[in-house]
Parts: structure tokens; sequence; C-alpha cells
């Protein structure tokens, strides 16, 4: 029987020394030390020892089995090492490697004309506004001086939602400024910014869809000095100092009176070029003294208030800002023309 264990121990002892994993160990534990492992059968034959010889063999069978055991244990730690060793070496990233380039986007040249406009007005003082694409007409005609009979009401020119032509996409965002004059308390300097609709064709200088920005100031002793002060500095700080402007009178039902403003053409001075189609200056916007109606219907007393106002189209403005030909690149977003500027 001693034999029998010394045996079952060197063998044991080898095995596990061999194991090559886990799972190795836990067949070589069942067939070792199990309930009918090897040990396990020795230790039946007890029973035919004698009663001097029991003690001896069971203290000796209990040796083998803490032997087995912590050679076990100590295997398993090993095994439980090289595996890590070996799940570390496979994992090992590299961080010096260079990453792959994320390719981004590009900012639209409008929106880079519109925030440098924003900058501009922010700078003197004013609020840019948000509002509602899908407006009352009332607020885009009827508080704008645009009565009934008005052509720009007509439904050849404006997208209605219902027959009695009462809910539109705005054709302007002049009706922002109505609402800012109902609800705001006065003085007033903002500009909004924003999308409208006209139904236009799409060509060259023309589409369906268009961004507008307008500004609007009242306070008391408001002049045409002011708008055209104003919008002089605007137009300088966007195409740089010396820009030559000029004043030509035009009409609005919002505004009396009424203009539109140049700037010389900065490609042949003046002259008179293919760029300002030979006029040697190029429009830029349109701009007026808010009529007095105007006023009076947003409950503003035009006896102690006044005000001036312009209205400039953002895909025109980002034409000339980036001298880009044909409107309908700015609609297309096409990376290899977006990435120009
Ligand atoms: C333009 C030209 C001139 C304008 C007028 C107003 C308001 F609400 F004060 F009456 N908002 N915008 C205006 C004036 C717009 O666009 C070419």
């Amino acid at each position: 029987m001693k034999e029998q264990l010394a045996k079952i121990r060197a063998e044991a002892l080898a095995s596990f020394q061999e194991a090559k994993a886990a799972a190795d160990l836990d067949t070589l534990r069942v067939r070792y030390l199990g309930k009918k492992g090897e040990l396990t059968a020795v230790l039946k034959q007890m029973g035919k020892l004698s009663a001097e010889e029991r003690p001896v063999m069971g203290q000796l069978a209990n040796d083998v089995r803490a032997a087995l055991e912590n050679a076990l244990e100590d295997c398993s730690r090993r095994l439980e090492a090289a595996a890590l060793e070996l799940r570390l070496k496979a994992e090992t990233l590299d961080v010096t490697i260079p990453g792959k380039a994320v390719s981004l986007g590009h900012q639209h040249p409008m929106y880079i004309a519109l925030d440098e406009i924003k900058d501009i007005f922010i700078g003197m003082g004013f609020e840019v506004l948000d509002g509602p694409e899908v407006e009352l007409a009332v607020y885009n005609f009827d508080k704008l001086n645009a009565e009934e009979g008005h052509p720009s009401r007509d439904w050849s020119d404006t997208f209605y939602f219902d027959n009695e032509s009462r809910v539109m996409l705005r054709s302007q965002t002049s009706p922002m400024q109505v609402r800012a004059m109902e609800t705001r308390s006065l003085p007033i300097r903002v500009i909004a910014p924003g999308r409208v609709y006209r139904k236009d064709e799409v060509d060259a200088t023309h589409s369906p869809m268009f961004h507008q920005v307008e500004g609007l100031v009242i306070d008391k002793g408001v002049t045409m000095a002011d708008l055209k002060g104003t919008l002089n500095t605007v137009v300088e700080q966007l195409y740089g100092k010396g820009t030559k402007t000029r004043f030509r009178p035009h009409h609005f039902p919002f505004t009396e009176p009424s203009c539109e403003m140049d700037m010389q053409c900065h490609k042949c001075g003046g002259a008179g070029c293919s760029t300002c189609k030979g006029e040697g200056w190029i429009e830029l916007l349109g701009a007026g003294m808010v009529h007095p109606r105007v006023l009076e219907m947003a409950g503003i007393d035009s006896e102690v208030y006044s005000g001036w106002a312009f209205g400039l189209g953002l895909e025109r403005t980002a034409l000339k800002r980036f001298k880009i030909a044909d409107l309908r690149l700015i609609f297309e977003n096409d990376v290899r023309f977006l990435e120009q500027f």
C-alpha cells in the first residue's frame, strides 16, 4: 500500500506539471482525488490493514492528498499566469501608430457669411431673432403695409396652405420684425436671419427657397443717417475697409423712403466689367425708414419713435463675398465645392 501511495504521488505530480490548460488540471483532479479516484481506491483497502498499520497509512494517505492539493494549486496558478501573459501579448496596442483620419464635413459658405454678418451686428449691440417659417399672411403682408391686392400676395408668387390665403410659407423674414415690434420693449435693435419661400423657378440667380437677413432699429430720433452709417460700417467689415457704397431710391411697401444699397465693383473699381455687368456697381440690399403705418399697426407711436430696416438675400451675399458665379452651387452641397472656403 505504501508503494501504491508513493506511485500515485509521483505519477500525479508529474502529470500536473505536464498539464497545458486549466481544464486538463480538472480532469487530473478527478482522476487522482475524486470520489472514484485512485487515492480513494487505495483508502478503501484500509480495512484490510492491521490496527497498528492503519493510522500510519492513514497519515501517509493524508500527506499524499495534501501534497497533491498543493501541487494542483501551484499548477493552476502557473497556468493562469501563463494565460494572462499570452492575452496581454495578443492585446498589445501600439499607441504610436498614426490614427485613421476622420473625414469631417465643411462649413457651408453661406453660413460662413451668416456668421460674419451676425458677428458684425452683435458687435453693434443687435440681438439675433429666430421665428416660424409657416406664417400668417397678416404678419407676412398686412402688418407690413402690403394689403389685399398687392402683387407679392398673388397665388402665383406665394405658397399658401389654405384656400383663404391665411396661412403661408413666409416670403420674407420681416414678420419676425413685426413680432419684435409687437412684443419687445423699445428701443429695438434686432436682426432676423432665416429661410423664406417664393414661387420662383431655379436658375443662376433664383430659387424657390432662399435665406434672408433682415434688420430693424427703432428708437427716438432715428434717421436715414443712422441707416447709412450703420450699413456702411457693415459693408466695410464684410468686404474690406474703403469699400465705396451708394444709395439709390427704391420702393418697398413697408418703408418710406426706401432705397437700395450698392457697392462699387471690387473687380473694376467702378469702370464697368463682366462681374458688375458694365454697371461699375453691385446691388447689395434693400432698406428704408420703417413706414409710419407699420409702426402704428405694431402699436408704436410714430410721432415719438422712428426706425430703419434692411433686408438682404444671404445666398447672393455669399456669392459676392466669395466670388461664386452660380447660385445653384450653394444648394448642391458638393464637398469639392464646399471645401474651397
Ligand atoms: C427689406 C427692405 C427694406 C424691412 C422692413 C421691416 C419692418 F418690419 F420693419 F417693416 N422689416 N424688414 C425691410 C425694409 C426689408 O428687404 C429687402
